[in-house]
């Protein structure tokens, strides 16, 4: 059995196996959830983007792909860091937004994870319209977690707004 459920608050406080990062290309920081993940997880995190910079993603990791590190002093045993797309108007990257969900499940069955916390991914910063956004996160969860090791997956939705637009998505 897998379950979805809905948690309102700040994801760096979830105890999971793995918690996915809003990150960007640069995977050296920045702000919203990518910000709180760094400032509680402490340096290890920064240090392991650092060396995966130095290696296989010297140009950054692309949008829509992921990649994992240590959790640092987060109570989770990887980050998995994703990069979602910037919203456009005149052109459709939800392909993208989609891909950021199921390669983040992917990776996270290949590390042997069976809790996994997500955020509303692109919906800050990068703009994407929350009630689109939230559908997208659920139906590609929803279709992509039989090919996976999940158990349970936890949207953490940071005020009431995205809670209940990820409500309206579930039902
Ligand atoms: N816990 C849970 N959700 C949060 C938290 C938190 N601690 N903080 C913000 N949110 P964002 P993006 C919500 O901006 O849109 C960064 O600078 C927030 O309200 O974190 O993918 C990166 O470095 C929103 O609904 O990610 C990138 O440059 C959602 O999480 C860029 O932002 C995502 O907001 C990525 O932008």
């Amino acid at each position: 059995m897998t379950s979805i459920e809905l948690v309102q608050g700040d994801i760096t406080t979830q105890s999971v196996d793995a918690i996915v990062n809003a990150a960007n290309s640069t995977l050296l920081g920045g702000g919203g959830v990518d910000g709180a993940i760094h400032r509680r997880g402490g340096p290890a995190i920064l240090a392991e983007c650092k060396q995966l910079r130095a290696g296989a993603y010297a140009r950054g990791l692309p949008v829509g792909e992921a990649v994992a590190t240590t959790a640092g002093d987060l109570d989770a045993r990887w980050i998995i860091h994703t990069v979602g797309p910037v919203y456009s108007h005149n052109e459709d990257r939800s392909a993208l937004l989609v891909s950021c969900y199921r390669e983040s499940l992917r990776l996270a069955t290949e590390l042997g994870a069976t809790t996994i916390a997500f955020p509303a991914i692109s919906t800050g910063v990068y703009g994407w319209p929350m009630a689109d956004g939230a559908r997208r996160a659920v139906d590609t969860v929803r279709s992509t977690l039989p090919e996976t090791s999940i158990a349970e997956v936890r949207f953490v939705l940071f005020d009431q707004r995205a809670y209940r637009a990820f409500e309206t998505a579930l039902e």
